[in-house]
């Protein structure tokens, strides 16, 4: 009888045709340092990694690998425990690389998110010490026919918030009903687009 599941090539159980998604958010938040700023030292920023919706991720993220520009002292640091963030000094912009390992009982393999390190605003808007410069961007991470036992661990346990980022009020709150909403106008934007050229092609023949 067909109950859905599978064997995988490793012996490992797995659920068709079904999907795990976890939506999360990695950013910068930077502060300039003002009159305090020296040469080497313009900004105290922050680079992080959370779950899009604030729920602790903890039983899903083993460990989280911020790789840092090679000016830094360790440029390879690993966060075991959230909040997933670290904090430095610097004065210039850089790609982080966000390496996600997930608990082992998932059978994933690590995902890396290339990030800026944003210091600066536009040319237009002037340095301010009043509030950070934020840069976020919005990843939904696909488990694809996930490992049975694990889908049913992490779906079947009671969502906790997470612990507290150091820029968590700088943040933003992503609903997943705004993120549907945004995705629908997308798909018929596309639609019509689609529609114009399709008319357009017809007009040519
Ligand atoms: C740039 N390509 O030229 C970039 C490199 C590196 C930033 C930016 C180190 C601070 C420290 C630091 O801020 N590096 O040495 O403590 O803009």
């Amino acid at each position: 009888m067909d109950d859905g599941t599978f064997i995988d090539e490793h012996g490992d159980r797995r659920l068709r045709d079904t999907e795990f998604i976890l939506p999360v958010v990695v950013g910068t938040c930077a502060w300039w340092m003002g009159k305090k700023a020296s040469d080497t030292v313009t900004h105290r920023w922050t680079v992080y990694l959370k779950s899009a919706n604030n729920e602790d991720i903890s039983h899903i993220v083993q460990k989280v690998t911020f790789e840092l520009h090679h000016t830094f002292n360790n440029p390879h640091r690993v966060v075991l425990q959230p909040p997933y963030e670290v904090t430095e000094q610097g004065w210039g912009e850089f790609d982080i690389n966000v390496t996600l390992s997930f608990t082992p009982d998932s059978r994933e393999k690590d995902v890396s998110i290339l990030h800026r390190l944003k210091l600066y605003e536009n040319e237009s808007t002037p340095n301010t010490t009043k509030k950070p410069v934020m840069s976020e961007v919005y990843e939904e991470l696909v488990f694809s026919e996930p490992v049975e036992a694990f889908f049913r661990r992490v779906t079947s346990t009671m969502p906790r918030p997470a612990p507290e980022l150091s820029c968590q009020p700088y943040t933003s709150q992503y609903d997943e009903r705004e993120e549907l909403d945004k995705l629908k106008e997308c798909r018929a934007r596309v639609a019509a687009m689609v529609s114009d050229v399709r008319k357009d092609f017809e007009g040519v023949r």
